[in-house]
């Protein structure tokens, strides 16, 4: 009989685990592309499946810095929901929403979407107006929501405490019953593995560094750590960092970038049935499959590219949950991260032309993005393919930021701004 060292007993189990080898074709680059997308995350993945599913593109390369995944799409708190306040938003975030319903089906990869209810907390009169207004506007625009009692959300998420004389009362909750979690990691490679079984080159290692232009200011193509390559079409969609990459093409955007951070704490066995978010004590929590809390925290109060949150917002975030969940007060941390997210004036994100011929944007989904991986790959690649953005990304186009036609989500961003 073989035998094997517990070492190479524990690396054949991580080979067998669906994911853990590569799936996706690991690519040197090509001399020239089609279309390059700059970034390796969960939207710069969709936007070249559906590029290639949807479109019949397949000369495109997925460049990235590091590996896929590995920025905001492998650092979020993974709350899938759409309810959005203002009807541009609606039609964004449900056209996602519609997307990640079918998604491990689509991909055939499971990334494990999980509709299982997502509680947005009141605790004051303004609080509750403003939930109230979402509801309602939703439910005009058929998105599901719902009110509910103190009593009825305890009833749904039972370890709340909704006692009347704590520091942060609840006087009532909205509850998006097909919002909730998906896996983070899966996203990306389910789209990765499926992006490249139709031909897409995925090119890990590969920082973007210039973008050259032609004579008439139009992009040619793209100087990266691994080589130049040549294109007439670059969609930027490098979260946190795409002031610093449009700067190479001589384009200053109305963004700013702020680290946000999260944390897990050690597993236990399942106490929480839902998501629970708190927007006026920017704290929300849920449970991992894996029995780790899920924390999110607010955004620092500076800008930085510091892939790490301010110790004073994570402590603030956690004295709030306590308060939320007594339960819980007496678990250890696990972890805690940080990821650079990109905030534009209005909370909302760009996506579409640029004013430089070739480059498209893809960017400022701020604390929020997660949830929009699905809808806003198959909308970018849409506005790619056709040279025209999609109707329904049309409102979140740059030149709003010059007419005026905003879309203030602010009170939609759950976490601190
Ligand atoms: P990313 O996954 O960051 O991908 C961009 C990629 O571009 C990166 O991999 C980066 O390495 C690469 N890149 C950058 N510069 C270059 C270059 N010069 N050359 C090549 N590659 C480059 N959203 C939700 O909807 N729900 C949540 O619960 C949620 N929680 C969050 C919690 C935290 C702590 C954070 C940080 C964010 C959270 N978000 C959430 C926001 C969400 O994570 C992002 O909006 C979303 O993941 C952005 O996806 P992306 O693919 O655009 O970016
Ligand atoms: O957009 O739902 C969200 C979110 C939660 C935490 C960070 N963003």
């Amino acid at each position: 009989m073989q035998r094997f060292s517990f070492l190479q007993l524990l690396r054949q189990s991580f080979r067998n685990h669906e994911g853990w080898e590569p799936q996706w074709r690991a690519a040197s680059p090509k001399a020239a592309y089609d279309v390059v997308i700059v970034g390796g995350g969960g939207h710069g993945l969709a936007t070249a499946y559906y590029l290639a599913s949807e479109h019949g593109l397949r000369n495109i390369a997925v460049v990235e810095k590091g590996w896929i995944g590995g920025g905001n799409t492998g650092r979020n708190t993974t709350i899938v929901r759409s309810n959005y306040l203002f009807e541009e938003s609606e039609a964004l975030f449900e056209h996602s929403m519609k997307l990640w319903e079918g998604l491990s089906q689509a991909l055939n990869y499971n990334v494990m979407y999980s509709p299982r209810g997502v509680l947005v907390l009141a605790h004051n009169t303004t609080d509750a107006q403003v939930i109230r207004r979402h509801v309602h506007a939703n439910r005009l625009a058929g998105i599901d929501n719902e009110w509910m009692t103190p009593e009825q959300a305890k009833d749904f998420c039972p370890i709340l405490d909704i006692s009347r004389n704590v520091r942060y009362p609840i006087v009532g909750a909205s509850l998006q019953r097909r919002g909730g979690t998906a896996r983070h990691d899966a996203v990306a490679w389910g789209y990765a593995r499926a992006a490249s079984a139709l031909g897409v080159d995925i090119i890990e290692n590969c920082e973007v560094t210039a973008i050259r232009r032609d004579a008439g200011g139009g992009v040619q193509g793209l100087e990266t750590t691994r080589g130049e390559i040549a294109t007439r079409k670059i969609g930027l969609v490098t979260a946190g960092h795409t002031s610093v990459v449009a700067a190479m093409a001589g384009l200053r955007l109305p963004m700013e970038s702020y680290p946000l951070q999260a944390l897990v704490s050690e597993p236990v066995k399942p106490v929480m049935p839902c998501v629970v978010m708190s927007n006026s004590i920017h704290a929300y929590m849920s449970q991992s499959d894996k029995g780790e809390l899920v924390i999110g925290a607010g955004t620092d109060a500076y800008t930085s590219y510091s892939q790490r949150g301010a110790l004073h917002v994570a402590q603030h975030t956690l004295d709030a949950l306590c308060e939320l969940f007594p339960i819980v007060r007496r678990l250890r941390m696990l972890r805690s991260w940080g990821g650079i997210v990109d905030v534009t004036p209005d909370r909302s994100p760009i996506i579409g032309k640029s004013p430089v011929e070739g480059l498209f944007l893809n960017c400022g989904w701020g604390t929020g993005g997660f949830k929009a991986t699905p809808g806003s790959g198959h909308l970018f690649a849409h506005t790619l393919a056709k040279n025209e953005a999609h109707p329904i990304v049309a409102p979140f186009g740059l030149d709003r930021f010059r007419t005026g036609a905003l879309v203030d989500e602010s009170t939609a961003a759950a976490v601190a701004h």
